[in-house]
């Protein structure tokens, strides 16, 4: 198995996390975003969409995140990822819906990248955009957890699921734009939480090879 993943890429984080979580082996792949290699051939020949992750598994290339997560807890062996409830199910991808649908596309390199170029901001015009949407996103998510009432240690009770797959890099995110998360309690107890498993302590940007 080989994961196309970038260390700072919250997207791959989730994948790193789900692979480490289920006890899956796999060949990591750098793509590096700052210098563009996402756009060159070789990796559009991997990804058309120009994005990672990307994984691949016995020849047959997967893309999106939540996507590769769920063939993984499908067609691999390991500890479930996803609950057998339809209704835990709803529950856990809609917060990892929130997570990846609802603030990850405001906040990511092409759409930072973007805001900056066409709208002339300078840095702190860019971290102003950040911090907005994630403000807006943290609420969001806090809010969530605790109108379901669902939550334990982990997004759903004290089960690791894909939601907390999403979760923590969303909040390694966030730190790294100095992005004050006090007002998410909840949040922040359970990222706390899963920081306590080697599967997501080895995940971490921090200790990725291509980590610079
Ligand atoms: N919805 C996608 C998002 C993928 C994505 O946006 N990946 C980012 C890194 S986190 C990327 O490759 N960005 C390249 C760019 O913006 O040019 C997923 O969940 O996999």
């Amino acid at each position: 198995m080989k994961l196309y993943t970038f260390f700072r890429s919250s997207a791959s984080f989730r994948v790193r996390i789900a692979l480490n979580y289920k006890g899956i082996a796999y060949d990591a792949v750098a793509v590096n975003l700052p210098k563009g290699e996402q756009a060159e051939p070789g990796f559009r020949a991997v990804n058309p969409q120009g994005l990672v992750p990307a994984l691949e598994d016995n020849g047959r290339i997967l893309s999106q995140s939540l996507a590769i997560i769920e063939y993984l807890d499908e067609a691999h062996p390991g500890p479930k990822l996803l609950p057998a409830d339809p209704l835990e199910r709803a529950y856990v991808r809609a917060f990892s819906q929130l997570v990846a649908c609802e603030i990850h596309p405001l906040n990511n390199l092409r759409t930072l990248k973007y805001v900056k170029r066409t709208y002339k901001l300078d840095d702190e015009g860019v971290n102003n955009w950040y911090r907005h949407w994630i403000a807006e996103g943290f609420a969001l998510m806090e809010a969530f957890l605790l109108n379901e009432g669902k939550h334990g240690r982990h997004v759903l009770r004290d089960q690791v699921t894909m939601a907390d797959c999403c979760l923590v890099p969303q909040v390694f995110n966030a730190q790294r734009y100095n992005c004050d998360l006090a007002a998410y309690p909840t949040v922040m107890r359970i990222f706390d939480e899963c920081m306590k498993f080697d599967s997501f302590i080895e995940a971490q940007p921090a200790k990725q090879p291509d980590a610079v």
